[in-house]
C-alpha cells in the first residue's frame, strides 16, 4: 500500500494522522494512505516557497522551458499507469483517465513552449525623450486549492503556467485524490525542478487550504471547487490584498432546436450530461429542447444513456463509472428525490449493485421540468441531467440565460442563424455548437461568467494574466 506524504523543500513529510484513499469502483481496494500535514508543516511549506522563489524568479526562460518539457515528456511516457491510478483513485473510467492523463502532459508541454514566449511592448512616450516598456513579472507565491474531479489535469493547468512565468507553488489537492498529486509533484522533482519551486501540502481544507488563504507569504490563491468555499476565499482575498481566481459551479445549458442533427444532439447529450459521470462542472445539465424535436430526442437519449453500461472504471466495458463517495452519491439521490417532489418525472437514476462494493448509480434523465426548479437552479454534480420543453429558439435563450451561473452553454442546430446568434448571446465564458459542453481543449482560455468564475481565465496564453504581474518601466534616452 502506497504512503502519500506533503511535500515540502524537497523532502516527504508528515504526521502520524492519516487517512485512507479508497477506490470508489471497490471499497475493498485502499489505493494508499495519506500522512496529513498539521499547521507546522504548512508554515514550512509556504516558507520553502517564498524562500526558492528568490531564485526561480531568476531563472532563464530555457531553464524553466526544459524542466517543463521533461516533465510532459514523462507524463505522457506514463499515460496508461498513471491513468489506471486515476481511475482507481477518482472513479473515472479508465479511457477518460487516460485522456486526462494526456492533458496534463500537453498542459506541460504547451507552458514550456510559453516559458519562451514571454514578450513586452515598447510604447512611444507622450512626452519627449521618453520609452515606455511595458514588461511582465512573475507574482510570486500561488497557493493553489484543488478538486477531486479531475485529479491530474486541474493541477497541472495550474502549475505548469505558475512555473513557466518563475513563481513558485504550495498545492493543496482534495482529500480524495493525494496518488495523482503526488505522483505528478515526483515527476517534476525527477524533471530537475529545484527543492521548494512547488510544495504539496496533504490535509482538509480547514487546517491547510484556510492557512493558504490566511498567509501573507501567500501572494494569489487559484482554486477550482465549490461555489460556497470558493465565495468566501475570495472575501478573505480581497480583504488581505491576494489576487484570486476562483473555478466553481455550472448549470449549463444544452440546447436543442428542431432543425438539428438528432444523432449529433443525443451524443453531445449523452457525452456531456453522463460522462465522467457528470462529475463536470462543464457537464450539461440543462437540456432545453424546442417541441417539435422533444419527443424524438428524449426517447433517443433515454435509449441510450439505458445502454450505458455503470461499473468498475477498470472495467473495459464502462461507460460511467462510480460517483467520487458516498456523500456525493446521497447528494445525487436527494436531488432526484427533490426532482420528482416538484414535479419531474425521473427516468433511471438507481442505485446499482455491481460484483465490487461500489457507488453506483444509473444516469438519470429528469423529463417535464421547468426552469424554476431546483433541479435546474443548483448544481448536482452527478450524472443527472434535466429536460425542459420550449416552444422555439427566442425562449431556449431565455431559459439558457435564466441562471445564476454562466461557464458554458451548448446549442445543437444545422441552422448558421441560429448557431451565430446563440454564440453571441449566450452569457457564458464558453460556447460550443454541436458538441458537448464538457471536455475542453487544454491551450485555449477556460472559463466562466456570473456566478461560475471570478478573476482571470485559466489555460492558454491567457493564464499569463493570473500568473504575472505588468510594469510599466519610463526610460528618458
Ligand atoms: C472539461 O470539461 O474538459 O472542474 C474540463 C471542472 C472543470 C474542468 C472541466 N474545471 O469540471
Amino acid at each position: 500500500m502506497s504512503q502519500y506524504r506533503s511535500f515540502i523543500n524537497g523532502e516527504w513529510l508528515g504526521t502520524t494522522s492519516t487517512l485512507p484513499n479508497l477506490n470508489p469502483s471497490d471499497l475493498s481496494d485502499v489505493v494508499g494512505e495519506a500522512r496529513l500535514a498539521d499547521d507546522a508543516l504548512v508554515a514550512d511549506a509556504i516558507a520553502a516557497a517564498r524562500h526558492a522563489f528568490r531564485s526561480w524568479s531568476l531563472t532563464t526562460p530555457q531553464q524553466r522551458a526544459d524542466i517543463l518539457d521533461a516533465a510532459g515528456t514523462r507524463i505522457l511516457q506514463r499515460k496508461e499507469e498513471l491513468g489506471t491510478l486515476l481511475a482507481r483513485e477518482e472513479g473515472k473510467r479508465l479511457a477518460e483517465a487516460i485522456g486526462e492523463v494526456g492533458r496534463a502532459g500537453n498542459i506541460f508541454k504547451f507552458f514550456a513552449g510559453e516559458a519562451l514566449r514571454i514578450g513586452g511592448e515598447v510604447v512611444s512616450s507622450v512626452r519627449p525623450g521618453m520609452t515606455v516598456e511595458v514588461t511582465r513579472e512573475p507574482l510570486g507565491v500561488i497557493g493553489m486549492i484543488t478538486p477531486w474531479n479531475f485529479p491530474i489535469a486541474i493541477p497541472a493547468w495550474k502549475i505548469a503556467p505558475a512555473l513557466a512565468y518563475g513563481n513558485t507553488v504550495v498545492i493543496k489537492p482534495a482529500e480524495a485524490v493525494p496518488a495523482c498529486a503526488t505522483e505528478l509533484v515526483k515527476i517534476l522533482e525527477e524533471s530537475g525542478l529545484p527543492a521548494g519551486v512547488v510544495n504539496l501540502l496533504l490535509g482538509p481544507g480547514r487546517v491547510v487550504g484556510e492557512a493558504l488563504v490566511a498567509s501573507p507569504d501567500i501572494d494569489a490563491i487559484s482554486f477550482t471547487g465549490s461555489e460556497s468555499t470558493g465565495r468566501a476565499i475570495a472575501v478573505k482575498c480581497v480583504t488581505s490584498g491576494k489576487k484570486v481566481q476562483l473555478e466553481m459551479g455550472g448549470k449549463n445549458p444544452l440546447v436543442v432546436i428542431d432543425d438539428a442533427d438528432l444523432d449529433v444532439a443525443v451524443e453531445a447529450a449523452l457525452d456531456g450530461s453522463f460522462f465522467s459521470t457528470g462529475q463536470r462542472c462543464t457537464a450539461s445539465s440543462r437540456l432545453i429542447v424546442t417541441s417539435a424535436i422533444h419527443g424524438q430526442f428524449v426517447a433517443a437519449l433515454q435509449r441510450k444513456a439505458s445502454e450505458l453500461v455503470v461499473g468498475h472504471a477498470l472495467d473495459k466495458a464502462t461507460r460511467i463509472g462510480p460517483v467520487v463517495d458516498d456523500r456525493q452519491l446521497q447528494q445525487n439521490l436527494k436531488y432526484l428525490k427533490i426532482a420528482a417532489e416538484e414535479g419531474g418525472q425521473v427516468l433511471g437514476g438507481e442505485r446499482v449493485e455491481r460484483p465490487t462494493r461500489g457507488y453506483f448509480m444509473r444516469p438519470a434523465l429528469v423529463i417535464g421540468t421547468d426552469n424554476t426548479m431546483r433541479i435546474n437552479r443548483e448544481e448536482v454534480f452527478g450524472p443527472v441531467a434535466s429536460v425542459i420543453e420550449v416552444a422555439d429558439y427566442e425562449e431556449a435563450l431565455a431559459v439558457a440565460n435564466d441562471t445564476p451561473y454562466g461557464l458554458a452553454a451548448g446549442i445543437c442546430t444545422t441552422s448558421l442563424k441560429y448557431a451565430s446568434h446563440f454564440r453571441r448571446h449566450a452569457e457564458a465564458g464558453m460556447v460550443m455548437v454541436n458538441a458537448p459542453t464538457a471536455g475542453v481543449d487544454y491551450h485555449v482560455p477556460f472559463g466562466g461568467r456570473k456566478r461560475s468564475s471570478y478573476g482571470p481565465r485559466e489555460q492558454g496564453t491567457y493564464a499569463r494574466e493570473f500568473y504575472t504581474v505588468v510594469k510599466t518601466a519610463y526610460v528618458k534616452a
